[in-house]
């Protein structure tokens, strides 16, 4: 598990390197945008039941044969354990938006989420749909420039949607 500064640290040693100019350069920018970051980790993490909430909804509004009987979320227990779900795979995506490396969401929640489903007959390309939506609402929600200090964030929302389409990607 990597951080940003981490990360780097690895990269170079693997090569025998000292931090290049290039890599200096890329931390200080995360440095000097680092209370954006840390905004957007706070106003996902402080809005993740609404975020997974409005997912979910929407996601059984578009593929209700997963409330039906027989469906992958029917049933209290599946439907709680597919709201769970979601949730984990947010958390593990405000870790690595906090972290600034996805290497965090790589390997302790996406590794073998794929296989899991597929062992348990749940539908990967369901799950993907799912994240999508709550990319969507995390972004809204993080992006949001009301009663905030203005400023360009779009560098740190396309880092945040990439976290996202990597896990739909794992699953889907
Ligand atoms: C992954 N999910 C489920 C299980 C596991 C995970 C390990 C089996 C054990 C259990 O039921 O608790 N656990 C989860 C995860 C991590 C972890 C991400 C990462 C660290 O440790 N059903 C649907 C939707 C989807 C869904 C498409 C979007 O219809 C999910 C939600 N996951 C779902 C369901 C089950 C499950 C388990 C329904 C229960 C399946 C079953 O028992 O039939």
């Amino acid at each position: 598990m990597f951080d940003a500064f981490t990360k780097v640290v690895s990269q170079c040693d693997a090569r025998g390197d000292y931090v290049s100019g290039a890599q200096i350069d890329a931390l200080q920018a995360l440095v000097k945008d680092g209370t954006k970051r840390l905004d957007a980790v706070n106003r996902i993490t402080g809005n993740a039941s609404a975020i997974v909430a409005s997912a979910a909804r929407s996601l059984f509004a578009d593929q209700p044969q997963l409330i039906a009987p027989g469906g992958n979320a029917y049933t209290n227990r599946r439907m709680a354990a597919c709201l769970r779900d979601m949730e984990i795979i947010l958390r593990y995506v405000t870790y690595a938006i906090f972290a600034g490396d996805g290497s965090v969401l790589d390997d302790r929640c996406l590794n073998g989420l794929r296989e899991t489903y597929a062992a348990l007959g749940v539908p990967g390309a369901s799950v993907a749909a799912g994240v999508g939506k709550m990319k969507d609402a995390a972004i809204a929600i993080a992006n949001d420039r009301n009663g905030i200090t203005q400023g360009d964030c779009s560098a740190l929302m396309s880092e945040v949607s990439g976290y996202f389409d990597r896990a739909a990607a794992a699953v889907g």
